[in-house]
């Protein structure tokens, strides 16, 4: 079925692609993500937990975000995009504008400088309650990340049910006052207090209509560098960083947690069973350098898999072995106080001393063998949670 509310030669496209928001994409391969995630976490493979990690972040990158332009016919929003794209009103691609209404379908635009960001020029809505309604059906409110409300000349009481409905959506929106030019040269009061009550008259409309403040600009879209369009854009540039990544971050990040506390409730049990040769590959469950190669190993924390890591990352080793505290079995029982006691020369002939004792002196010296082991791995699972953290920041600063 045809939609009506879409124009037939919108520039860029006309309806909603079919990958619609970083949210639809995410989950479209979050689940197999997610296991593959999981699954090398298991095999203590660093190597594959990046590339994991890389993909899910390459597919969020590259996954747009809409960005619905809305208000009450003639308040400017056409114009308004094509400001924002740094564009006159008479260009192949520009959105058309006029002073009777223009805008009878909506249409998307691409938007310089933000990378697969669409902007959608809607249709003005009608003025009446239900018809808002009706526009928030129609327009597919659902399918956009992030709104812009467009006023000029008056806030009214729509602007306010608009922004109310969003914010019942928990989408976020920016109010944008345009046609500022206008009241510059109109208006009798001087600049700095027509900004002022501009901004108080919004605000309470807001305040009535139970919306607390969100970001507010006023601008004229024929001075698209001045007042404030380069606030706008700033916040913008942050907003949409925070749409695109907050859901894979935190779903990646939750992902690594709980796979690593597994694998620490799993080693544990290994531990208690005194698993240490089959299982944990340890000859010697009381030479600490062998303890510690293994369970690095099973973390995929060890000195090859860091190297190669930071290869992929395109840094040095160094940057992450700087972190940790397990490379260096010195610097463990130097620096951690339960290791250090555990280790030390006093203890060590106390626990030899106690093997000779019969009956008592095994299960108390595998109890203190069990403990230190335990430590170990809660060093070691530790750092892994560092650098995947710091994997996890360096890939999206490098964005
Ligand atoms: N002075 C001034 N005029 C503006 C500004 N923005 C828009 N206009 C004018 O306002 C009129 C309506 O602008 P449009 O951008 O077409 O408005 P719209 O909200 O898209 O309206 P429809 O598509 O018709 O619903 C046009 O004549 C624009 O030139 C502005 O910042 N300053
Ligand atoms: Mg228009």
């Amino acid at each position: 079925m045809e939609d009506s509310t879409v124009a037939p030669h919108a520039p860029l496209s006309a309806s909603f692609p079919a990958m619609v928001s970083y949210h639809t994409g995410w989950s479209l391969s979050s689940e197999a993500g997610s296991m593959d995630l999981e699954k090398a976490l298991a095999q203590g493979n660093l190597l594959e937990v990046v590339s994991v990690i890389q993909e899910t972040l390459k597919i969020a990158s590259s996954t747009p975000v809409n960005i619905a332009v809305t208000g009450e016919s003639g308040n400017g929003m056409s114009t308004f995009i094509n400001a924002l794209r740094g564009i006159g009103h008479e260009e192949e691609d520009s959105a058309p504008t006029g002073v009777v209404k223009t805008t009878h379908t909506r249409a998307s635009y691409s938007l310089p400088h933000f990378p697969n960001t669409l902007l959608w020029d809607l249709p003005g809505m009608e003025t009446t309650p239900q018809n808002l309604e009706r526009y928030i059906m129609e327009m597919e409110f659902s399918q956009y990340d992030l709104f812009i409300i467009i006023a000029s000349e008056k806030f009214s009481m729509n602007h306010a049910m608009l922004a109310r409905t969003i914010k019942s959506m928990r989408k976020k929106f920016y109010i944008v006052w345009t046609k500022l030019d206008t009241d510059l040269r109109t208006g009798v009061l001087g600049e700095e207090q027509l900004l002022k009550n501009i901004q108080a008259n919004i605000l309470e409309h807001l305040k009535k209509a139970q919306v607390c403040e969100p970001p507010l600009f006023l601008v004229s879209s024929f001075d698209s560098l001045f007042h404030d369009f380069p606030k706008l854009r700033d916040t913008l540039k942050k907003d949409l960083f925070y749409i695109r990544y907050h859901g894979p971050h935190q779903k990646l990040s939750n992902t690594c947690e709980k796979s690593l506390n597994d694998k620490v409730m799993f080693l544990q049990e290994k531990i208690n069973a005194h698993s240490f040769q089959d299982t944990l590959g340890i000859r010697d469950p009381d030479d600490l350098m062998q303890c510690l190669d293994a369970y690095r190993l099973l973390f995929g924390m060890d000195d090859e898999s860091v190297e190669c890591v930071a290869q992929k990352m395109g840094t040095t080793a160094m940057q992450y072995t700087a972190l940790m505290k397990s490379p260096n079995p010195r610097a463990v029982s130097r620096i951690d106080c339960t290791m250090a006691c555990l280790t030390c020369r006093v203890c060590q002939a106390f626990l030899n001393a106690l093997r000779s004792i019969p009956v008592l002196g095994n299960p108390i010296s595998n109890y203190f063998r069990r403990m230190k082991h335990k430590h170990i791995l809660k060093i070691v699972a530790k750092d892994s949670k560092v650098i995947l953290r710091k994997i996890l920041k360096d890939f999206t600063i490098s964005d």
